[in-house]
């Protein structure tokens, strides 16, 4: 049977199915990991990783025999992309069949800050409202929604938030053609004429910190970022401080640079969401994430093309 490195952990159901017709080596937690890599590491073809954890360069250059990484995800960044496609493994991941459920809660956490929900649901089952009433929220309808890359995601993001009134604008590395959206031409500029701004870029290098100081500052105190990408895009001190000086009104966030930790300072904020990211786990979309993990491998094996190959990296 082709043998197999399993990384990160992966949907059961995906397990149980690749077990059928390869031999995998657990490499989640290795006791050894040089020992087990000495051992098996000649004979794997293929590594199994997920959206927070994949291959370094040291470990891809040690699989000499190395054809295919698949992601259970749409992001990448954990894996040395660069490494392993220049070294010639093909890198597959799972686009598209993620979109909605990661657009459909980003368009959820659009409205739940603004309109203070998260806080609200403490605030009746702390039994406050016996008390009094809440302060009041911030409509959404007329405002201006700013999304930091316009890709399958922040695509489908803008597409459910016109009929709740929001006006959207966008920032992109890549030319998007005629839509009927502003563009900004860079990201303060679009901070600076949003009332709400989305992450949804790409994790990596490239975006690190991209969303700091200056940034935040351009959203300005009435101003909500939301981000549902890679917690390594947003300067995570930078916002904590931002937050606590009210420099931004309030933040929702389904990822954290360093997670699952979270900072103590975010935890204790009332005007922050918080989601240990969820945006992709319905039942649905994990099942057809795991079955386009699999349908690559099959592909590859058997000689085919692969069904979702991460584009060469530059
Ligand atoms: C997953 C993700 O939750 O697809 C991605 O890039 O971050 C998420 O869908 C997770 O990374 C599963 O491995």
């Amino acid at each position: 049977m082709i043998e197999l490195l399993q990384v990160a952990t992966l949907p059961p159901y995906l397990m149980e199915r690749l077990a059928k017709e390869y031999t995998i080596h657990d490499f989640t937690n290795p006791a050894d990991p040089d020992a087990l890599i000495d051992e098996v590491g000649p004979r794997v073809r293929g590594v199994l990783a997920g959206g927070m954890k994949g291959p370094n360069a040291n470990l891809i250059h040690r699989l000499e025999n190395l054809e295919i990484i698949a992601h259970c995800s749409v992001g990448f960044d954990a894996t040395d992309v660069l490494a392993a496609q220049g070294q010639g493994v093909i890198v597959t991941h799972t686009p598209d069949v993620l979109t909605a459920d990661v657009a459909d809660l980003a368009m959820i956490f659009i409205l739940m800050a603004p309109r203070r929900i998260g806080e609200s649901e403490r605030f009746l089952r702390e039994g406050k409202w016996l008390a009094g009433r809440m302060d009041l929220g911030t409509t959404v309808k007329g405002k201006r929604l700013g999304i930091l890359g316009l890709g399958r995601i922040g695509g489908a993001v803008a597409r459910r938030a016109q009929p709740f009134g929001l006006h959207v604008g966008y920032h992109d590395i890549k030319p998007m053609g005629d839509l009927p959206y502003l563009a900004y031409p860079t990201l303060v500029e679009l901070a600076a004429a949003s009332d709400i701004l989305l992450v949804a870029c790409e994790g990596g290098e490239a975006t690190r910190g991209l969303v700091g100081a200056e940034v935040l500052a351009a959203l300005g105190p009435d101003g909500f970022l939301i981000n549902t990408a890679r917690g390594t895009i947003i300067d995570q001190p930078a916002l904590v401080a931002a937050l606590q000086a009210g420099t931004i009104a309030g933040a929702a966030l389904d990822v954290f640079d360093g997670e699952p930790a979270v900072p103590d300072e975010l935890m204790a904020m009332e005007n922050v969401v918080l989601t240990p990211h969820i945006a992709s786990s319905t039942r649905e979309t994990r099942r057809a994430m795991a079955d386009l993990v699999y349908d690559n491998l099959q592909a590859h094996f058997a000689g085919k093309p692969v069904w979702t190959p991460v584009p060469p990296q530059a």
